[in-house]
């Protein structure tokens, strides 16, 4: 070890009042405008990553080289993509499992998280829709349906269900420009039963693109940016609390080793291959067929600001700049 090295490894500056009178400036403390709340977090963040650098004796490489790696994220609009691979998203839902935990709104199916690829505005139908355009042919045909109930039992009659996966080949329509529009993605109102059905073709898994800046990430922390095949839902009903979900096909090599840690035991739902001549025709369709099954219970909920999905910059959901953004990502 060198001299200089060595010094530089016994260097911690972090809690010198410089570095603390520093801090309380760098987050606008002596400042009377802005936000408090921004003030606040922004010196919490700060604080943390100073006193990362200094315990970690972060070089300037390293630095530098991770502001460029910031860059190209946002250049790709990835951090939708990296935040559930570094589990923000599942930890936001765990943070929203205790809340409900602590206010008795238990026994409906479990949330997971929404996910980067959500796009707003698919074609409604009643009871049964056609989700895909039949430009896969290779593709599996799936039979998706179910019903919505209350926790105690009660079917919901027009609940809304809102659905949307990926082809055979893992990308979505709007992200993917190949496809048609809305290709996969549809909402369902639920019939007098709260049942929905949806005709579509079985998803394959996903994987983040090689070489991304999210595939450098995970790279770095020997990773992978695989999910297994799965298929979104919203579901919503008046005064049932909005349940964002996804469903996880069983037998999938990634279903219990998702990079977006969205399995959760109760959503993983098998797809049952069905080759009797008698169910084909019932369906009208024209060979064997995957079958699944998903059944959705929801909490009621008086509070009208539970009945609905949380605000999020989404792709088509606003003319807000964000939204805009959101509905560009290289995935
Ligand atoms: C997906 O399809 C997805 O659902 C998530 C969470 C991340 C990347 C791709
Ligand atoms: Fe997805």
């Amino acid at each position: 070890m060198t001299n200089n090295e060595d010094k530089t490894m016994t260097v911690k500056i972090f809690d010198t009042p410089e570095v603390q009178d520093f801090l309380n400036i760098v987050a606008g403390f002596d400042q009377a405008g802005g936000s408090q709340r921004a003030k606040q977090i922004m010196h919490r963040l700060l604080s943390d990553l100073y006193k990362l650098i200094d315990d970690f004796d972060v070089t300037e490489e390293e630095y530098w080289s991770t502001v460029s790696l910031l860059n190209a994220l946002g250049h790709d609009t990835q951090f939708g993509l990296l935040s559930p691979g570094l589990g923000f998203d599942h930890y936001l839902d765990m943070r929203q499992d205790a809340i409900d935990a602590e206010a008795k709104r238990t026994g409906g199916t479990p949330r997971t998280i929404e996910g980067p690829l959500y796009v707003a505005g698919a074609p409604e139908a009643e009871g049964f829709a056609r989700m895909d355009d039949g430009s896969d042919p290779e593709a599996e045909v799936m039979w998706l349906t179910g019903q919505v109930r209350d926790v105690d039992g009660t079917p919901i009659a027009g609940a809304k269900v809102e659905i949307w996966h990926c082809n055979s080949k893992g990308n979505y329509s709007f992200f993917d420009p190949t496809q048609s529009e809305y290709n996969m993605r549809r909402s369902i109102y639920a019939d007098g039963e709260g049942r929905y059905t949806a005709r579509s073709i079985i998803p394959s898994g996903y994987g983040v693109p090689e070489g991304a800046p999210t595939d450098v990430v995970l790279k770095a922390l020997g990773r992978h940016g695989e999910r297994p095949a799965h298929i979104h839902y919203f579901v919503s009903a008046p005064e049932h609390q909005h349940l964002t979900t996804q469903i996880n096909l069983a037998g999938d090599p990634y279903t219990f080793d998702d990079f977006a840690f969205a399995t959760r035991e109760e959503l993983v739902v098998p797809a049952k291959r069905i080759e009797d001549p008698a169910e084909i025709a019932k369906r009208e369709l024209d060979g064997p067929f995957a079958e699944v099954v998903f059944d959705i219970d929801l909490t009621r909920t008086d509070a009208a600001e539970l009945q609905h999905r949380h605000k999020r910059p989404r792709a088509k959901e606003t003319e807000a700049q964000e939204s805009q953004l959101a509905g560009s990502a290289k995935v």
